[in-house]
């Protein structure tokens, strides 16, 4: 049997060690003398994808010759991070790993750190993208992801005299060890022309849509190992490539320039990722790249299934189609080309197979991330699909109409098309029409979705809507990044929790247990003297590990209320200035966020956090406080400071995180959430009970009554004197020397409108703040709560939700491959 060379396949640290020196030799060309310690990454890399390449051909093979549905999961994003660790884990051979190269004489984790992060998301929703794809690969589910191979993902970001600056993300610079690219399963992809309506040969009239121009999609696999089993599942990424390399006739004739243009033009569609979370900038690029991910990948899902039969009756049975969020919602109406058009199915019965193939997942609440498209736009890039569009929404309309007739308000809010001086198409409404199932992300989003968003489909079509509360993968988020407590845990309860977290409730005995928590509290000590001693060589700044380490780290928005925090810190910080003996316990606030480069608020946050910072940290010796804007928040930061984080800031305003992730992993870490009733949240606080959660803020409910009755953010400021004294110390300028009035956009914001009412909650985050320090003087009680949050964890494992989406919307069956 080919591909069973020991150096290629042994997991023992002797063959680990030759396949190595083989790769450093045949597939660098080096000397192991000569190698740099890129060589050397690259080689382990390669190394480790040697013994994935053996499951991965396996795994395909079951699942082809079992004919099993598969669950497709189609995303603009995926912020997967590194992959060299998380590699060694699943595949069990992380200590045989880290021994061959320190009998090469190398540090593992040295080479650890050589792997750029692959930041193909910009955050909660392309990470969630990356934990569901482990979890589909260790329950040995047939899943696989598709999505675009942006050349550059979410920008790098420095930090210049305070400012985010923004540099473009390389990632690909030195070559990517784990991808492999598949030219003969490319897939040219239409943009433009017109359609042509004609009789069909069989009566029936045919559309075909010709001329524009086509691009090329070519297809770039990445494999995804499950822990500790066989599966290796595929994350295939498209790329675009022109159809034409440049065209040789104008080149010759002298004019370069218009030679290559057509082929930068359509090169350029996987070019970059959009930066923007949480606001949708409508550009016509950003349609291309969706409709050019979403075209490739439905024409090699049509593709796959057509191997094994010959007409489309079986096609949802054997293939289940999930949306992320509305950016690949264009699916819908290209699997009703492909069916109608090109393979000459009734309408009919295309749309019932469509339906029946695709799930919705919504990601926001926003009315500004609501995706809209101009039906202009739509008419030059997509025309056939604006035609199919129209028609999907003609037939709908006349069912709203049939169930409730003469009801033309409720016509015109369901319509697929917004009307207005410029008509638009609501992508979500596309979405919801075309799928059998719409799905928020926790609890409370579920049902404001319903309540507040698409309150007229929950109501004619309530059986469509359900709830996936969001999870996160245990193997990241404990095993790889947090060694010492995974190995505690292990210790005392074995190590089945890997797989199945809810074991972690075994735990809840031995906070009662004085040793169990003096090692646990061992753990966190040590991980944040980590911590401190990374950000001493990479921000050279000195934190003390004795302090609360209390941390944001997070897209930068303003529902998420960076600043809110940063209003407390200033005025927690004025008054240690006053008198020293007001603060209970030292504490080091952490900090990370990308702002969307254009998001003028957003950066101007960022700037005055790193204000404050200079000014607190220049005294921290009396105060006690230290402030840390960290550089370049991304997955493998992430890595490094949750483990090391005793306070998660949770604190967006209620209503508007539709679930948060982060806060899930903080609490799977042993941080104490500080958090308002919002997204998962809530859950969280269920699970671990409300002693062991700093709860504060107004609830839904509230916050919406208060707006309703006319909330006045003066009222606020004029009424609580600590909030005054911070905010008016801001906008004096003590922040910012250079220019008084940097934060006057900020500060008037707060007080003619507050948006997110920062200022009507100040008060009761500023006295959570206060139970939060004298919580953490009382070590053990801390340690005790801590140890409750890991314990209750369970349900927050990507596993639970995955086999909720697998059970209850796909119907698709865990498939093992034997060894
Ligand atoms: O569902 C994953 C993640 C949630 O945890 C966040 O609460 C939510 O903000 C994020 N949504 C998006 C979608 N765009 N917007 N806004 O990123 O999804």
């Amino acid at each position: 049997d080919t591909g069973r060379e020991p150096s290629r396949t042994g997991l023992d640290p002797r063959n680990v060690r030759r396949g190595v020196l083989e790769h450093v030799r045949f597939s660098r060309g080096k000397n192991p003398e000569t190698a740099t310690a890129h060589d050397r990454f690259m080689a382990l890399a390669l190394a480790v994808r040697d013994r994935l390449a053996d499951r991965w051909v396996r795994t395909a093979r079951t699942y082809y010759e079992q004919d099993v549905k598969r669950a497709y999961y189609l995303s603009a994003e995926y912020l997967l991070g590194r992959a060299l660790g998380n590699n060694l884990i699943n595949i069990g051979m992380y200590d045989a790993a880290e021994q061959a190269m320190r009998e090469m004489g190398v540090d593992l984790s040295t080479l650890v750190e050589m792997e750029p992060d692959a930041g193909l998301g910009n955050g909660g929703l392309g990470r969630l993208a990356a934990c569901f794809l482990d979890s589909l690969a260790t329950l040995g589910y047939p899943g696989m992801g598709y999505g675009i191979r942006y050349e550059f993902g979410i920008f790098t970001q420095d930090i210049v005299d305070g400012y985010q600056v923004e540099r473009a993300d390389e990632w690909l610079k030195f070559g990517n060890p784990w991808e492999i690219v598949r030219p003969e399963k490319a897939v040219p992809v239409r943009f433009f022309g017109r359609v042509e309506h004609h009789q069909g040969a069989d009566g029936r009239p045919v559309a075909r849509w010709v001329g524009g121009k086509t691009v090329i999609g070519v297809p770039f696999d990445t494999p995804i190992a499950g822990y500790g089993n066989n599966t290796v599942n595929t994350l295939r990424l498209w790329q675009a490539r022109a159809s034409e390399e440049f065209d040789l006739l104008l080149f010759n004739a002298g004019d370069y320039e218009r030679s290559v243009v057509e082929k930068n033009d359509s090169e350029v569609i996987s070019k970059v990722l959009y930066p923007n979370d949480a606001f949708q900038a409508g550009k016509e690029l950003r349609l291309k790249q969706q409709y050019f991910f979403v075209a490739c990948s439905i024409a090699d899902i049509v593709r796959r299934y057509l191997k094994t039969h010959t007409d489309f009756r079986d096609f949802p049975s054997k293939a289940a189609i999930q949306l992320n969020d509305t950016h690949p919602a264009i699916a819908v109406a290209e699997l009703m080309r492909v069916l109608v058009d090109e393979k000459r199915l009734q309408w009919d019965e295309a749309f019932a197979i469509t339906q029946a193939t695709f799930g919705y997942t919504n990601h926001t609440l926003l009315a500004e991330a609501m995706e809209k498209w101009p039906a202009t736009l739509f008419e030059r890039l997509l025309p056939r699909h604006l035609e199919i569009i129209y028609e999907i929404n003609h037939r709908f309309l006349r069912q709203v109409q049939i169930r409730y007739p003469f009801d033309h308000d409720r016509m015109r809010r369901m319509s697929l098309v917004e009307e207005g001086p410029e008509k638009k198409i609501r992508m979500a409404h596309l979405a919801v029409v075309g799928s059998h199932s719409v799905n928020g992300v926790a609890e409370l989003h579920s049902n404001l979705l319903k309540r507040d968003v698409l309150p007229d489909f929950a109501e004619m079509m309530p059986e469509r809507f359900n709830n996936k509360t969001n999870g996160v993968t245990p193997r990241r988020w404990l095993s790889w990044s947090n060694p010492r407590l995974a190995r505690l845990i292990t210790s005392r309860i074995g190590g089945e929790w890997a797989t199945d977290l809810d074991q972690l409730q075994k735990l809840a005995p031995l906070a009662e247990d004085a040793e169990f928590r003096k090692a646990f509290a061992q753990v966190k000590k040590q991980n944040k003297e980590d911590l401190a001693r990374y950000l001493r060589d990479t921000c050279q700044v000195d934190l003390d590990p004795n302090a609360i380490f209390d941390v944001q780290i997070k897209r930068l928005h303003e529902y998420k209320r960076q600043l809110l925090n940063a209003l407390h810190i200033v005025s927690l910080w004025m008054k240690a200035r006053r008198d020293p003996s007001t603060i209970i316990a030292p504490r080091v606030f952490l900090f990370g966020a990308k702002a969307a480069p254009g998001y003028h608020e957003a950066k101007l946050i960022i700037r005055l956090i790193n204000g404050i910072a200079e000014v607190v940290n220049s005294d921290a010796g009396t105060t006690g406080l230290q402030v840390l804007f960290v550089p370049n928040y991304r997955v493998s930061l992430a890595e490094r400071i949750i483990p090391a984080t005793d306070v998660s800031e949770q604190i967006s305003t209620a209503g508007m995180e539709a679930s948060g992730t982060g806060n899930m992993k903080f609490m799977m870490n042993g941080a104490l959430t500080l958090g308002t009733l919002d997204g998962a949240n809530v859950e969280i606080r269920q699970a671990v009970g409300d002693e062991n959660f700093f709860l504060f803020g107004l609830t839904v409910d509230e916050v919406l009554a208060r707006k309703r009755a006319g909330y006045k953010p003066r009222e606020e400021y004029e009424r609580n004197v600590e909030l005054r004294e911070a905010l008016d110390l801001i906008a004096s300028g003590f922040f910012s020397p250079e220019d008084k009035h940097l934060y006057k956009p900020l500060v008037d914001g707060l007080l003619d409108e507050d948006r997110y009412l920062l200022l009507a909650d100040f008060g009761a985050y500023a006295a959570r703040q206060q139970d939060v320090a004298r919580a953490y003087k009382d070590q053990e009680k801390w340690t005790r709560m801590a140890i409750h949050n890991v314990a209750q964890a369970g349900i927050f494992s990507s596993d639970r939700t995955i086999k909720q989406y697998a059970e209850e919307i796909w119907r698709v069956k865990q498939t093992p491959v034997v060894p």
